[in-house]
């Protein structure tokens, strides 16, 4: 049992902590590369001061937030080496003297931090052109300015990705969103795919630090410093590389990322999944991904390790391409998270003994307040708008545990996208997010007459989440440049955790479903394991997989008899139509998400169920509700060889075990190239030798 409370996956690391003072005082009287880089995690008395809010400015239509911490600027000594674009960056502002910060300084060392956060590299001669379409892309064209310098600045770095072949497209304008150079909103992008020619590469580095988003100091982890981690954007078609560095060796965790929704069509081993795909990243080390930017529209990427995603290890991740509605400006991300004061870890004990805890706060783009009067602390977030301007913003519920619907008093939302997946688009008064699932919404600023400021809300719906600050997850919609309280009233809303209705839900690029060349039925129940903590079960099984021993590592070793509580079903063949339904007599909901797949809506509701399927065109997305007491009936085609994991994405539950993994055409997994043996069993060496070195633990379903 871990005794700490957050974060640690096993025994207590003895590295000596030091306050913020102590450190400076180090670095100024020795400036040597073996000082402690983390000695400012233990929540000091200097702990609150230290973590300032400081969202980086942004264009006067982005929105506010993220926010970079001090200490990730802080804690690099200029004496260390430095390893990765992003410390050279965050050293090149710690002044040689070693003096404290001022404010101005670690602004504008934050400010050239966000931009380097980014680290984009562009691999092909004419992307350098990007930054001319500033007009009809704007949140691409904010980093394509980055791509330039970063380019520049690392020309000692190589990189091993592909040469250029194709053409980027340069993009659409407000009035023809729909198109896409040689493609458009029509374009079936199943089967179709620009070859752009571009890679973009970038570099994360996950590590541990305080973080008070909402004002209150907490243990978290962050990627590049933020909360969320920086967004990631590529166009539709290019590859995408990323590098992975796990500094998380304070709490001895090891991690990956999951790009959630990305199809990873032959790149199985880059879905990021521990147990599944990869052994965890190995503290101080470094993990490539590579894929290919199948599909367009809005996800993000997460920790798929423990609770890791939910303690700050996410951020958003856009893909260029054709929409279903025109809009004026893309006004990027908007990040819905919950946030209690106590670590994800530390509740989740809470959650395995006597069920899902009340959550403190919940966030909008990693910022909001908490508490009233003179005691409150945080910010909210903000957005500014310009009259009769239309803004595209890119949903994102990315909660442990908060199923919320989204809305803007007075202003009405257009509707264009469910997960990666363009819809014809409906009006709306407000949008219900489950957990993992996306919306794109356009709204009009049409209301500058009725107010300056309106407030923009993210509500959780208490038939299924419980958090303190309930009413109080707001941000401000102002048309003046500064942001006034707003005195608006919410639209009427129905208190509910379900799905959007799937008459509205239409794909764009419509798409039928064939009868069943193999279907099963799985029911959904929960109970107490022998330790007594609470555990779901798919027919029986909750999932236990462990860390150092990942489907594809025992795939690569020819193993095909799986352990029962792997929880793997065999989909041996090609191209055939897979039903699965999915029961619960237990009222509670379930956004179920499936990996490798773009899987189709067959039937979803409270049961009983009379058996009617839509098979013409039904919703399709990557994360659909389980309704309590009610069913899914999901299909897809096994057009994509590898391990994938079907989980709920509330973080108790997949830590709990309410997972099914599926080996789909497991003779093609293993001749077909899907599987890098080398890098697999390199990443597994590495963790177990960590693993012997420290002794650690797990405690959950290993997903
Ligand atoms: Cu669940």
């Amino acid at each position: 049992m871990r005794k700490d409370n957050w974060g640690t996956r096993g025994v207590h690391l003895p590295l000596e902590k030091k306050t913020y003072l102590q450190l400076i005082e180090d670095i100024s009287t020795n400036p040597s590369p073996q000082l402690p880089k983390y000695a400012l995690l233990e929540m000091t008395p200097r702990a609150e001061s230290l973590s300032i809010p400081a969202a980086p400015p942004q264009s006067s239509s982005a929105a506010a937030g993220p926010h970079l911490y001090e200490e990730a600027l802080l804690r690099i000594s200029p004496a260390r080496v430095q390893h990765t674009p992003t410390e050279q960056k965050l050293a090149s502002h710690i002044p040689q003297s070693n003096h404290l910060l001022s404010p101005s300084e670690i602004s504008q060392g934050l400010d050239d931090v966000s931009q380097d956060c980014l680290s984009i590299k562009v691999t092909n001669a004419s992307a350098k052109n990007r930054g001319e379409t500033t007009t009809t892309r704007p949140t691409t064209s904010t980093r394509t300015t980055t791509t330039t310098k970063t380019t520049t600045t690392r020309t000692t770095r190589t990189t091993t990705t592909s040469h250029p072949t194709g053409t980027p497209c340069a993009g659409n304008t407000p009035d023809t969103r729909s198109q896409w150079c040689d493609y458009d909103i029509n374009t079936n992008y199943h089967d179709t795919i620009p070859d752009t020619g571009v890679t973009r590469e970038y570099w994360l580095e996950i590590d541990e630090l305080i973080a008070s988003p909402d004002g209150f100091p907490r243990p978290a982890m962050a990627i590049n410093g933020t909360i969320p981690g920086p967004t990631l954007y590529a166009d539709w078609g290019d590859n995408v590389v990323i590098h992975v560095r796990n500094l998380l060796h304070e709490t001895l965790n090891g991690t990956s990322i999951h790009w959630h929704g990305i199809r990873q069509q032959g790149s199985n081993q880059d879905d990021g999944v521990v147990s599944i795909t990869q052994c965890p990243i190995t503290p101080e080390h470094e993990y490539t991904y590579r894929w290919r930017a199948q599909q367009y529209g809005t996800t993000w990427y997460h920790s798929h390790m423990g609770l890791q995603a939910w303690d700050g290890v996410a951020g958003g991740l856009v893909i260029n391409g054709p929409a279903s509605a025109d809009y004026d400006v893309d006004a990027g991300t908007i990040f819905l998270n919950d946030w209690p004061h106590q670590t994800a870890d530390e509740l989740f004990w809470v959650a395995q003994v006597s069920g899902p805890p009340t959550l403190t706060n919940a966030l909008i783009n990693g910022t909001n307040v908490y508490g009233s009067g003179d005691s409150q602390t945080g910010e909210r977030f903000t957005l500014k708008v310009e009259e009769d301007t239309s803004y595209r913003l890119r949903l994102i519920n990315g909660a442990l545990d908060t199923h919320f619907k989204f809305m803007i008093d007075n202003h009405t939302l257009t509707v264009i996208a469910m997960d990666l997946v363009p819809i014809e688009p409906f009006e709306a008064t407000s949008v219900s997010l489950a957990m993992g699932q996306r919306y794109d919404v356009i709204v009009k600023a049409n209301q500058a007459s009725v107010a300056d400021s309106f407030w923009l809300r993210a509500i959780p719906q208490q038939a299924c989440s419980d958090i303190e600050n309930l009413d109080n997850i707001r941000g401000i919609f102002h048309y003046t440049d500064e942001a006034t309280i707003p005195d608006t009233n919410p639209w009427p809303f129905e208190d509910s955790c379900q799905d959007e209705l799937a008459s509205t839900l239409i794909p764009k690029v419509p798409r039928n479903v064939q009868p069943p060349d193999w279907q099963d039925n799985t029911l959904a129940t929960v109970g107490r394991n022998p330790a007594n903590l609470f555990r779901w079960y798919l027919n029986s099984t909750t999932m236990e997989v462990f860390w150092e021993n990942p489907t594809l590592l025992q795939i690569a070793n020819e193993d095909n008899v799986w352990e029962q509580s792997s929880a793997i079903i065999d989909l041996p063949n090609a191209d055939e139509w897979v039903y699965l339904i999915v029961n619960t007599t237990i009222p509670v909901n379930h956004p179920i998400h499936l990996h490798g797949h773009d899987f189709f809506i067959l039937a979803q509701g409270t049961n009983p169920w009379d058996g009617t399927l839509q098979t013409s065109n039904p919703p399709r997305r990557d994360t659909a509700v389980l309704p309590g007491n009610g069913y899914l009936v999901m299909a897809w085609e096994t057009d994509n060889p590898g391990a994938w994991l079907m989980h709920c994405h509330i973080g108790w539950h997949t830590t709990e075990g309410f997972a099914l993994q599926f080996v789909e055409r497991y003779d093609e997994i293993r001749s077909e190239g899907i599987i890098d043996a080398k890098q697999l069993k390199r990443t597994c060496n590495l963790w177990n030798g960590y693993d012997e070195e420290f002794g650690i633990e797990q405690h959950d379903s290993g997903v």
